[in-house]
């Protein structure tokens, strides 16, 4: 868009107009009556005021290329000189009009019930396109509201205060983080899925925290949760059926969530999807918008070509006010909002802004929570919550931004709380006058009932009748709860061919071998380029080592490119994410290359596999953990049929993730019945490069490893952990996590220093059909040895270097526990009875406080004691530590010269 010259001619002669409306256009928010309470601490805006600049009240000024108007306020005579087409840029034709009635059109526009904030936004159209929708008054409602849409507005606030007041009845003890004073959540609900509806959008993947979450779940004409599931749930009982799900344990009412096919008029319908959520807030959110890309990515499969991004699916996050401004998540996932592989077609956030017991003022540095999102430059409409239809009316115009840019964008749902925190809590300890103000108004839907009663649309009697009906409904439920039995629905849809992990029809060790030849021919694959390709020189050598380590041993990427190539022909996308991952942070993968000339990119598994194959996707990501971490998650929930990898640049990064691993990946199939095939990829190995770099926590995840401390069933196991010492055993472990019937969380201790060892080197044999994934690796047994050493990983070769090199190589043997989550108790039973009577010595590289440890020693004291050996087991690995590793090069060698003697000697 661009301005007509006559547009630019009036801009220059009218200077002082245009900088009167640009004002409004940028300022008008902050007088605009957006605040119930009208508490917002505002000082006057100069701004707005049109003496400042220069104009005068008696004057007519021609408005082309300036400002919009509505069609009411056009003139119904033709204008008197040729005007050019009327363009989004600003009122086409030359109309003129007097300063009274543009400042009062500005004021209606910019300083009523919404507040905008567009200004900002970097895109020249995006802005144009701003002022022409508001100042034309554009909107799919008819104007006046029709009445039919009024009283569905009422009724879905009535609804949600009615459900408030009879839970606030029947469990008066219950914390049910209630809805009042933000009732208008719903009617914007309501609007985005019908409007969505009817613009083609079939599937909302939904985001929410606690607030108002019970209305929205069990209003009947939104979400329709089956209020007797909700008084059984909050009578004590499970939210899901426990003989189909064993070692399920559930989560609190709060994070409740359904899926419904929402029907609206005109055979339109949307499915809403509202997802499940821990109460780490806004943790949620990367997830939703991973679930989102996968389900956008489905519906374009079955879509026509032309088809985009954003058409077919949307996601919707609902926020807190405070949450929104101080969780460092809602920076990452907007980060993501525009990255090529993680975008969704633009989200439509809600902040449901009650304010918080603390007061603005000390919970945030910046005038909105909303003002995080101008990082992305993304429009803000802060709407007053009291006024419903003015909520509905910013909701339009948000969808319609979304819809026409495919980018996000915020409503700032501006509301109060009648309660505290919660009902239980006391807000009038730290808000005495806000409550005093709040306990004196009428609730939102009172209000807009009282306005629905003034113009005639509803009476005393049928608003009265209204909320006794729904109460009964509700005490009609509540009379069910004795007779409800809960369902669980976790296996339907893309679940249907999968099993419960912890059921007997679990296949744990499923056949992962490939035959010889066909991992020769994916392994080339991997690294076939078109002959015009211009290849970076140094690359060169990276293919021939790989083809020549065809007729020998290959190294970890090749495993890596076999298991990738291999699924992918049997149907399986594969997806690596992180910094950097087409290359590999160690340089080792280069699963993609980069024309030197053209800098264009290229997959070569991509191109070789034939057309049935599955897709493999290097997702280069934005400089986070926990929300690309989140977004995989999301992937991994939607589609068993993918196999979604994680890789941190280094192991110990993981821990700006922590939240989505405590929250979303260890405990999601126990509390929400959710399985998830994620793959973390954590690089971790001590080579001298300090505190940080050289661990992944390996303590960390094994303590959040619900396996037991004397033997385990295998089935009910919460994560597997592998520290995986062959490229052979990286390689069936990925097959093996999509070729199981379940799926289950993997975390992965990847090498560092090994990925390209001759001595960690794997033969295609180690590959072939009747092999798969070792949880335990002997070495050579000598029959006169008079020690075991456990160990894991890359220590290994450590010990094997140090034991080929000292005079005890026919006394020591070397036992390697791969899978550490679950424990190898039969394999380690099997081994252990050989060493009855001799030494046992458990030698790790990281310090006693972390590392195995802790985790193993019960363990194998347990197989220990079941094998009849009556011995101890020695530690043989570095003192305690503070940090990881010392960042002293010469402490650091002669560590680990003391902890190879320690284990050897
Ligand atoms: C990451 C995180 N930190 C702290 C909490 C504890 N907590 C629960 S609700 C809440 C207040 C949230 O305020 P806001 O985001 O404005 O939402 P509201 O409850 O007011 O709707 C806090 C601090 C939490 N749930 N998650």
């Amino acid at each position: 868009m661009s301005y007509q010259t006559e547009e630019l001619d009036n801009r220059n002669e009218n200077a002082p107009l245009l900088r009167y409306v640009e004002s409004v256009r940028r300022h008008g928010h902050r007088a605009a009556q957006i605040d119930p309470l009208d508490l917002m601490d505002r000082d006057p805006v100069g701004a707005l005021n049109p003496s400042r600049y220069d104009l005068q009240t008696s004057q007519s000024y021609p408005l082309q290329g300036i400002l919009h108007l509505p069609p009411s306020l056009k003139p119904t005579t033709p204008p008197t000189t040729a005007a050019p087409e009327r363009t989004e840029t600003g009122e086409g034709s030359n109309v003129s009009k007097s300063l009274e009635e543009i400042e009062k059109h500005l004021m209606e526009v910019y300083v009523d019930k919404i507040g905008f904030e567009y200004m900002h936004c970097p895109e020249k159209n995006e802005r144009l396109w701003f002022s022409h929708h508001v100042e034309t008054e554009a909107s799919s409602f008819p104007e006046p509201f029709e009445n039919q849409r009024k009283e569905h507005i009422w009724e879905l606030l009535m609804r949600s205060e009615e459900l408030d007041r009879f839970l606030g009845k029947k469990f008066p003890n219950l914390k049910r983080y209630g809805c009042e004073g933000a009732e208008s959540m719903l009617p914007a609900l309501s609007t985005l899925f019908e409007i969505s509806a009817q613009s083609g959008i079939s599937s909302i993947v939904l985001s929410l925290p606690h607030r108002g979450r019970l209305s929205l779940l069990c209003d009947p004409d939104l979400l329709d949760f089956n209020p007797t599931a909700l008084f059984s749930k909050i009578k004590g009982k499970p939210e899901f059926d426990p003989s189909s799900a064993p070692g399920a344990t559930g989560d609190v009412i709060s994070h409740l969530s359904a899926t419904r096919e929402i029907p609206f008029g005109n055979d339109k319908s949307v499915q809403v999807k509202m997802l499940q959520n821990p109460s780490h807030l806004e943790a949620v959110n990367p997830v939703a918008l991973g679930v989102t890309r996968s389900k956008q990515m489905e519906l374009l499969k079955s879509s026509p070509k032309e088809c985009q991004l954003g058409d077919k699916a949307m996601c919707v996050q609902l926020h807190g006010d405070a949450a929104f401004a101080g969780q460092g998540v809602v920076s990452e996932s907007l980060g993501l909002s525009g990255l090529p592989h993680f975008g969704s077609g633009g989200t439509v956030h809600i902040i449901v802004n009650i304010g918080y017991t603390t007061p603005a003022s000390l919970a945030r540095s910046s005038v909105y929570s909303s003002d995080v999102a101008k990082m992305i430059g993304c429009p803000i409409l802060h709407v007053n919550g009291d006024y419903p239809e003015a909520v509905a009316r910013a909701v339009d115009i948000a969808f319609r931004y979304r819809q026409m840019f495919r980018k996000d964008v915020v409503i700032d749902l501006i509301c109060y709380r009648r309660w505290g925190h919660n009902e239980l809590d006391e807000p009038g300890y730290t808000q005495p006058k806000m409550y005093e103000k709040i306990r004196g108004r009428k609730s939102v839907p009172e209000l807009y009932e009282a306005r629905l009663k003034e113009q005639g649309i509803l009476t005393e009697e049928t608003a009265s009748q209204a909320r006794k009906a729904y109460n009964a409904r509700l005490e009609d439920h509540f009379s069910q709860i004795e007779s409800y039995k809960a369902k669980s629905d976790m296996l339907e849809g893309k679940w249907k061919d999968y099993v419960w992990p912890a059921g007997s029809e679990a296949q744990h060790h499923p056949d992962t071998g490939v035959n010889n030849a066909e991992l020769k021919e994916i392994a080339k694959a991997s690294v076939t380029l078109p002959e015009d390709f211009n290849i970076h020189s140094r690359l060169k050598r990276h293919i021939s080592s790989r083809l020549k380590s065809l007729e020998a041993k290959v190294d970890f990427a090749t495993a890596e490119a076999m298991a990738f190539g291999s699924l992918m022909k049997e149907g399986y996308d594969v997806r690596i994410s992180g910094q950097d991952v087409g290359r590999g942070t160690f340089s080792q993968r280069h699963a993609m290359f980069v024309d030197q000339k053209t800098e264009s990119c290229l997959i070569p598994l991509n191109e070789q596999l034939g057309e049935d194959a599955g897709k493999l996707e290097l997702a280069n990501s934005s400089l986070s953990e926990m929300a690309v971490l989140g977004f995989e998650v999301g992937l991994s929930w939607s589609n068993p049929k993918l196999l979604p990898m994680w890789e941190a640049q280094f192991g110990d990064f993981m821990n700006g993730a922590q939240s989505m691993i405590d929250t979303f990946i260890v405990g999601a199939q126990a509390k929400w019945l959710k399985q998830s095939g994620i793959v973390m990829m954590l690089p971790h190995g001590y080579d001298g490069a300090g505190p940080e770099h050289s661990s992944c926590k390996i303590e960390r995840f094994l303590q959040l490893s619900n396996d037991s401390r004397t033997s385990n069933t295998h089935g009910d196991i919460n994560l597997t952990f592998v520290n995986p010492s062959t490229p052979a055993q990286l390689f069936h472990l990925l097959r093996r996590q999509m070729k199981r019937n379940y799926r289950r969380p993997l975390v992965i201790a990847s090498p560092k220093g090994l990925l390209r060892s001759p001595l960690a080197a794997s033969s295609l044999e180690d590959m072939t059909p009747g092999t798969t994934f070792q949880p335990l690796l002997e070495g050579p047994t000598n029959p006169s040895a008079q020690r075991v050493i456990l160990c894991s990983g890359k220590h290994y070769y450590t010990l094997l270097e140090a034991l080929g090199k000292s005079d005890k190589s026919s006394s020591v043997d070397l036992v390697r526990i791969e899978e550490l989550s679950p424990f190898p108790y039969s394999e380690l039973e099997k081994v252990l009875k050989k060493y009855k009577g001799k030494e046992v010595v458990w030698a790790q590289e990281e310090p006693s406080n972390q590392g195995a440890w802790s985790y193993v020693k019960p363990r194998l004291e347990s197989v220990m004691e079941s094998v009849g050996h009556e011995g101890k087991i020695r530690y043989a690995g570095r003192a305690g530590g503070a940090t990881t590793a010392v960042a002293v090069g010469e402490w650091h060698k002669k560590e680990v010269e003391e902890i190879v003697r320690d284990a050897l000697d």
